[in-house]
């Protein structure tokens, strides 16, 4: 089965006795659960629909090949092929990779490599883009398309005869979310049914879900925010509903808030900011929401005020991470700390550190977190986990916060390398490796610049070779050339003689995004 870096025995003891990892492997979430379960397009079914279905498909993979501890990567859109995919894997103890879709060869052929995945799910295509024609560049032998399979497997053909299933553990790895990153490439984050559970069931909780909860899943469903937080996986546990949008534009959104008379939503600021923008020509009926759920990235003041009177529903505040640490604001918080904070941590069991550049506690500093549901090492990732984890567990978040005396936590900036462009995280390292073999590149430095819809922007600072002139439009195509996912690449190309250093001789990001900004 799949190693990862497990909890201390004490503390796990510890989490089980608190009835925070109640033994339930994620593929059981479904059962015993009545009613509908979820609408995909003009798809509606019931949690027996659903769990039948989930059963064949899981015996009809068990017929192709796969089984526990074998790897999937997923990357379908949000579709009811992703919720029978990841439930018959998690079934089956296979582990499905969750993709992104804005995700291309350079990052599939990663996932795929370093996972060693025995199969790779996708839909057939989206707006123009044939994700087939990544599967034939990338893929592994087995690839499932949801829609027009051509050469590959329908993944709607995969059906057979329920068969009994060998026993899942439900302290091992379900699944792998991808980093945000700081580093050269996405690290891997393994989930444990335990820990991913509870990560569902508390947020189910604090978020007030029950079996009248109509959740929208607006956001890539395989990023951790729609997913588990409450998410897909939260909504379940509680016995709603799921409707999954296709994108989360207004158009689409509102159209099914008020079709489905949707509860519960979540979307990153820059989505609720177009919400918001949109509300003066859609008119649609948006009374349903209980809590729009606004995270990934920092939402200021003026921005929440603003939504909260565009919009005219309650809103949360969601400061989390793939990592696992989870900090909401709660139902019952006064709008002022939903409009000031990032929220408070889900679980009593978090522990929460603010420690100064001397390493001390502090009042604002970088945010340290251990807890029932925040992961002790990336996957195969030894040399990197030294760095983000300290000796005694604790996760080193690069985030900067302060505390207010009601525990609640300000996002302040962060320390790490990252540039956080509407939620889609570009780690500057990465964008630096590639850049670096453009042949008009002498050297680059990677930064983000504030920017009104996105809150950051990212900005290539580049020393070009004599003679030679970069472009934006340019480094685009050569970037999607190299197969990089477009949310990568450079918003912005600033040219310099060359790069300002410290006084150790590292190039100075300050200095850029001061001359920049
Ligand atoms: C969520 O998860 P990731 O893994 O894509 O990104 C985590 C990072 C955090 O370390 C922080 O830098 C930033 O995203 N972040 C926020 C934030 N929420 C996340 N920064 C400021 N304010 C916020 N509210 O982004 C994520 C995972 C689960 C739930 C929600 C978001």
């Amino acid at each position: 089965m799949s190693a990862f870096t497990p909890w201390p025995a004490d503390l796990a003891a510890l989490y089980r006795s608190l009835g925070y990892w109640n033994g339930t492997p994620l593929g059981s979430l479904l059962s015993g659960r009545q009613g509908l379960a979820l609408v995909a397009g003009d798809t509606r079914l019931t949690y027996d629909e659903l769990e039948r279905r989930v059963d064949r498909l899981a015996a009809g993979l068990v017929r192709l090949g796969i089984g526990a501890g074998d790897r999937v990567v997923v990357q379908l859109g949000n579709s009811r092929g992703f919720v029978e995919l990841s439930f018959a894997l998690f079934r089956l103890g296979a582990l499905p990779v969750y993709a992104l879709p804005a995700h291309r060869e350079h990052e599939i052929a990663h996932l795929c490599r370093v996972t060693n995945a025995a199969a790779y799910a996708i839909p057939d295509q989206v707006a123009g883009f044939d994700y087939r024609q990544l599967a034939r560049s990338v893929g592994p032998g087995l690839v499932l398309v949801e829609g027009d399979p051509a050469e590959f497997v329908s993944l709607a053909s995969v059906d057979s005869e329920p068969v009994e299933l060998p026993p899942v553990d439900p302290s091992g790895v379900a699944l792998y979310l991808l980093s945000g990153g700081t580093t050269g490439t996405p690290k891997l984050i393994p989930r444990t049914h335990d820990d991913y559970a509870y990560n569902a069931r508390a947020s189910a909780e604090v978020c007030g879900l029950g079996p009248d909860t109509v959740y929208l899943a607006a956001l890539p469903a395989g990023h951790n925010f729609p997913l588990a937080c409450p998410g897909i996986l939260g909504t379940f546990t509680a016995g709603g509903t799921v409707v999954m949008a296709a994108s989360p534009s207004p158009d689409e959104a509102f159209a099914l808030i008020e079709r489905e008379g949707v509860t519960h939503t979540a979307v990153v600021p820059t989505v609720a900011l177009l919400w918001a923008e949109a509300r003066d020509w859609q008119t649609e009926d948006l009374s349903s929401l209980r809590c729009l759920q606004v995270g990934g990235a920092k939402l200021g003041e003026t921005q929440a005020k603003g939504l909260r009177a565009a919009l005219g529903v309650p809103l949360q505040q969601v400061f989390g991470m793939a990592e696992g640490l989870l900090n909401y604001t709660r139902l019952d918080d006064p709008v002022e700390l939903v409009d000031t904070s990032q929220g408070l941590p889900l679980s009593p069991h978090d522990e929460v550190r603010i420690l100064g550049p001397d390493g001390r506690e502090a009042e604002m500093g970088e945010l340290y977190t251990r807890g029932p549901y925040t992961i002790r090492g990336y996957y195969e990732a030894p040399e990197h986990n030294a760095i983000a984890f300290t000796s005694d567990g604790f996760y080193r978040s690069g985030d900067l916060v302060r505390r207010l005396p009601s525990g609640h936590l300000v996002v302040e900036g962060r320390v790490k390398e990252v540039i956080n462009r509407g939620g889609d995280k570009v780690s500057a390292e990465e964008v630096e490796n590639h850049l670096r073999s453009h042949p008009a590149i002498a050297s680059v430095a990677v930064i983000a610049l504030p920017h009104a819809l996105l809150g950051e922007q990212t900005c290539a600072c580049v020393v070009a070779v004599p003679g030679a002139a970069v472009t934006v439009k340019e480094l685009a195509s050569y970037l999607r050339e190299q197969g990089v996912a477009a949310y990568k690449f450079p918003d912005r190309v600033e040219t310099l003689d060359r790069l300002p250093v410290t006084a150790i001789g590292k190039v100075d990001k300050r200095e850029l995004v001061r001359r920049f900004t």
